[in-house]
């Protein structure tokens, strides 16, 4: 199939899975076309059957607020037009959706074939797409979706307490890259950091507010309140890492605390970690936490949105209630004293990780793209 994806670029969870996604049906052998407005983080190197299309943004003086959804919609229906694509399937609703809905409009009868399928995947649902200046547009822009996935049972129910969707939306949940995301040996990169062998505790993310890394900070604080020898290793970059440095400096403890900014090889950080937090407002999946667990790293996370579908209490690490400091401050305690339970739950996370195998979900993403092409 000729298979269009349009994207954000970013370090986000949805360019992550539209990337992999591609490069996955590539090696298929399916032609796979890219558009995004920069080139996305993870498509680091030549793919064969992979073209990358940059957004064209033509600036006016007029133009307070450029109108990237047009430039988008315009080369979305060249896309389709030139490349002859079968399936058009855009990542994040906002504006992706609405911009294709218009693309297939310009071209009428010749994208009638073309099933444009939409992925859910968080916040354009749960916290952009709900913002009363886009939910029309968004409600209506998944309604005229060919096809519409989740990346969680949670976001599915989400999206229908929150919108008004005549559509049936499929589950299809993110998935993780087995043979990359494992623990591998990394002792100098281990020695390097922890000197004296202290435990590694790591959270990664975009550093928004809904990841809360300055709760992350204040957990952390928590674990070394109970003599646990330890660092903590924060990977990524945003509007929140200010806040987090802050916390470190109110607390004393910044000699235990590395900003490592953003990394590519998060696999790397991911081998020498005791420890995963995520204590996210809002999370419809977690595929950070995912990518720790293939690590076999256990993980404590707030038990919220999607992410008890990842983690599971009391197997692949613990829940907390939302800003539980303390909860997940003495689970993290349990977790990083008891040799054998860390080992038991280091196991299960990696089992856990293998139900999201991502040739099992690349296929169903493959076969979803059939079904929805033959409803048309
Ligand atoms: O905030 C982010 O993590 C980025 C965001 C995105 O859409 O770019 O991630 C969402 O999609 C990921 C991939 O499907 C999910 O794993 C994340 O849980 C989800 N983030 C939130 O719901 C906050």
């Amino acid at each position: 199939m000729n298979i269009g994806i349009v994207c954000y670029p970013t370090f986000g969870g949805s360019g992550v899975v539209a990337t992999e996604l591609a490069k996955e049906l590539a090696h298929r052998n399916h032609n796979v076309h890219i558009l995004s407005y920069d080139r996305p983080a993870r498509l680091d190197t030549f793919q064969t059957n992979i073209s990358y299309h940059e957004v064209n943004m033509n600036t006016y003086p007029l133009f307070e607020y450029p109108p990237y959804d047009l430039a988008l919609a315009n080369q979305m229906a060249n896309l389709i037009e030139y490349e002859k694509i079968d399936v058009l399937h855009v990542h994040y609703a906002v504006p992706h959706a609405t911009s294709a809905y218009l693309a297939k409009q310009i071209l009428g009868e010749k994208a009638a074939h073309v099933p444009l399928i939409t992925t859910l995947h968080g916040t354009d649902i749960t916290i952009v797409g709900s913002d009363p200046s886009y939910k029309s547009v968004v409600d209506f822009s998944i309604n005229q979706s060919d096809g519409v996935t989740a990346v969680s049972e949670f976001l599915r129910e989400e999206t229908y307490n929150r919108f008004d969707i005549r559509k049936k939306i499929e589950v299809i949940p993110n998935f993780i890259d087995l043979k990359r995301f494992k623990k591998s040996n990394k002792n100098h990169f281990k020695r390097a950091i922890c000197p004296n062998g202290e435990k590694v505790v790591v959270h990664v993310s975009n550093f928004r507010e809904v990841k809360r890394v300055p709760e992350v900070v204040n957990v952390f604080h928590r674990i070394l309140e109970n003599e646990i020898d330890a660092k903590l290793l924060l990977v990524g970059d945003g509007p929140d890492r200010q806040r987090a440095e802050k916390r470190c400096r109110e607390l004393g403890i910044c000699n235990h605390v590395r900003f490592l900014g953003k990394q590519d090889q998060v696999e790397e950080v991911l081998s020498i970690a005791d420890l995963f937090l995520i204590p996210s407002g809002s999370e419809t999946f977690g595929l950070a936490a995912l990518e720790a667990m293939s690590c076999s790293v256990p993980v404590i996370s707030s038990n919220i949105g999607g992410l008890p579908e990842v983690n599971v209490h009391g197997e692949t690490g613990y829940l907390c209630d939302l800003d539980d400091t303390d909860c997940m401050a003495n689970y993290a305690v349990d977790i990083l004293q008891d040799r054998s339970l860390h080992e038991q739950m280091a196991r299960n996370a990696r089992r856990q990780a293998e139900r999201f195998e991502m040739g099992k979900v690349v296929s169903i993403y493959e076969q979803y793209y059939e079904t929805c092409k033959e409803e048309l």
